[in-house]
């Protein structure tokens, strides 16, 4: 039996539970709750030491990092497969992790920080935030939680967030504009379930047109996906209804500034020219 700790509306665990309803697996849910800082309790930072959601526990071990997980599930339970047998195509699923893994999930946390949680932190007292912000032990990861905590979508990090979004949805028109139906081509992978969930987020903080308006193949890929039983398994039916409305009611509110930062970032590429020494 596979110990999955998690907490509900987490992006990476997502990606790990519709991994696991794609192929028809059971799992017992321990939940982590992040606001009560749980991820830092001595017996979970032992199955965790970054203190983090998702972990996976299986045949006694320890497995972290969403990414990971989704390839060790596919590794144990090859049926469907979702990693690619030849080599080329491997690779190409693998660069579309590392775009969640090196930007989109920064990128989420910034968003998803300035829009919503942002609020529910200046709301508590100054030693609950105080303690919040000694817990993150990597300090790149701390200086990034206080920017965007002291200056909302001002922060530089919620520009980069934006610039990495819009590369990726450029990348994704690319990918699907004539080809298609997911990502790598006939077959979904960990390539659609990587990004399912960071797609996921901006829709239902009711951000997602401020990238895709004018990517009809991304739209098309979307519609796909919310129709998928794994999706719905792994991401629809686990979120409670607060949590839905506790995005829709506050991603509006960021809206007019991210627009102007898409713009921004869409009329420097358009700028961008690399000159060769
Ligand atoms: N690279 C890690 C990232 C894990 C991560 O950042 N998880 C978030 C939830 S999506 C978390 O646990 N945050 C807790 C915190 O920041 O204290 C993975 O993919 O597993």
């Amino acid at each position: 039996m596979i110990k999955f700790y998690q907490f509900g509306n987490s992006v990476c665990c997502q990606k790990a539970r519709i991994t696991m309803s794609e192929k028809g697996l059971q799992w017992e849910p321990i939940e982590v709750n992040l606001f009560r800082n749980e991820q830092y309790a001595p017996d979970y930072l032992k199955i965790n030491p970054k203190g983090v959601v998702p972990a996976m526990i299986h045949d006694g071990r320890a497995i972290i990092e969403s990414t990971l997980i989704c390839e060790y599930l596919d590794d144990v339970y090859p049926n469907p497969l979702l990693i690619p047998k030849d080599p080329y195509l491997r690779s190409q699923m693998r660069l579309w992790s590392k775009l969640v893994d090196e930007g989109l999930h920064e990128g989420i946390s910034e968003i998803s920080f300035s829009a919503m949680f942002r609020e529910r932190l200046r709301n508590s007292t100054p030693e609950e935030r105080e303690v919040r912000f000694r817990n993150i032990g990597d300090p790149r990861r701390r200086d990034r939680f206080k920017s965007t905590y002291e200056l909302g979508t001002q922060s530089p990090f919620v520009l980069y967030a934006v610039a990495n979004y819009y590369k990726a949805f450029k990348a994704m028109e690319k990918a699907l504009d004539g080809h298609g139906p997911w990502l790598l081509g006939d077959s979904l992978s960990l390539a659609d379930i990587n990004m399912m969930p960071y797609v996921a987020r901006l829709h239902y903080l009711g951000l997602l047109d401020v990238w895709t308006a004018d990517r009809p193949a991304v739209q098309t890929w979307w519609r796909r996906t919310q129709a998928l039983p794994s999706f719905i398994a792994g991401l629809v039916t686990p979120m409670k209804p607060q949590e839905v409305e506790e995005m829709a009611k506050h991603g509006p509110g960021i809206r007019g500034e991210l627009q102007e930062l898409v713009a921004q970032v869409a009329a420097a590429q358009a700028q961008f020219q690399p000159v060769a020494a």
